[in-house]
This record gives C-alpha cells, structure tokens and sequence, in this order.
C-alpha cells in the first residue's frame, strides 16, 4: 500500500471532471486501499481519486474522525450517482484536503440517495443524512471538477485562492 500526495487548489486535476470506471477488479481496489490510508495519514474524513491524480469516480469516506479509525468502517463508492436528494437543506462548516487551514459553511441537501458500485464490484444504495450526506456531496463535487469554494461567495473565495497563489 501507498500513501499518495494529495494535491492542493490550483492543481488543474481539481477542476476536471473525472471518468467513470468498468469494474471494480483487483486495480481499482489497490487505488481504493492506497486512497484510505492517504486520508487517515491526513486525517480527512472524505477524499476523491482525483485530490491525489487519479482521473476516475472513486471516492472513500470514514466520517470516524479521531477516534478508532478501523478500516472496516470505511465506505468506497465506484461510480456514485444521487438518486433523490431532499428540499430540506443544512448548513455545515466544510473543509477541505486540498484546501488546508480554511473552512466556511456551506449550504447542501440535508438526506440524499446515491447509487453506486461498492469495494466487491456489487451495485448499491445507501440513504444519508447528515455529516455522511454532506460528505457525499462534497465528494461527488470533486468528481465533477467542483471544490466547497465554488459554493461560497466570491470575495472570500478569492480570499483564499490567493493563499493558494
Ligand atoms: C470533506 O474533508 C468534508 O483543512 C472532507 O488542515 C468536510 O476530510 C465533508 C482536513 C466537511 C463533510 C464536512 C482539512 C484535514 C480534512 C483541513 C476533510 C486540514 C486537515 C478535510
Ligand atoms: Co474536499
């Protein structure tokens, strides 16, 4: 296994959309487990194949912060998709792997459906709601070349684009 280097705002991997995949096979599962141990090594919560290069729909998410971070608990989603996503909204002050040091709130869908294709390569869904709903959709951003900034008004996202510089 590998840690990988998680790549920072301006990066233009960042900003593309990234490409879905065919199968999870025994590739994709390596990219799985060397994206697990890169964001408990920097103690994230969510990270996206392309924050560390990757040009695919990857994503993996343990929302246990500090505490006991098994791996067991950790969820991997191939290809995600919302399905339905709720009027309700929530706000939360999100953060950031490739944009260290700054957090803003955000406003997102409170409970949202995804589809996806798990770690064993089989279909499913999952309701979320919550820290685990905020997640998804800051994770599914990424895959589609978007970053929490592009949701905050402009002049503090200029702000902090400029600490990037
Ligand atoms: C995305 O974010 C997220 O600035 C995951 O210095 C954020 O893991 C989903 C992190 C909020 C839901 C709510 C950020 C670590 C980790 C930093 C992260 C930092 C060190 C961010
Ligand atoms: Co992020």
């Amino acid at each position: 296994m590998a840690i990988m280097e998680v790549l920072k705002i301006p990066n233009s991997f960042l900003y593309k959309k990234t490409k879905p995949i065919d199968t999870v096979d025994l590739k994709i599962r390596k990219i799985f487990d060397d994206m697990r141990e890169t964001m408990f090594d920097s103690c994230g919560i969510g990270l996206a194949a392309n924050q560390v290069g990757v040009d695919k729909r990857l994503i993996v998410i343990n929302l246990n912060g500090d505490e006991d971070r098994k791996e067991q608990d950790a969820i991997y989603l191939a290809n995600p998709k919302i399905e339905k996503k709720s009027d309700e909204m929530i706000t939360y002050s999100e953060g950031c792997l490739s944009i260290p040091g700054f957090y803003e709130d955000v406003l997102r869908h409170e409970k949202i459906t995804v589809s996806y294709i798990d770690y064993n390569n089989v279909r499913q869904k999952i309701n979320a709601t919550g820290l685990l709903s905020i997640c998804l959709q800051h994770e599914i951003d990424h895959l589609n070349g978007i970053v929490f900034i592009d949701h905050i008004r402009e002049d503090k996202k200029e702000f902090i684009e400029k600490s990037f510089a």
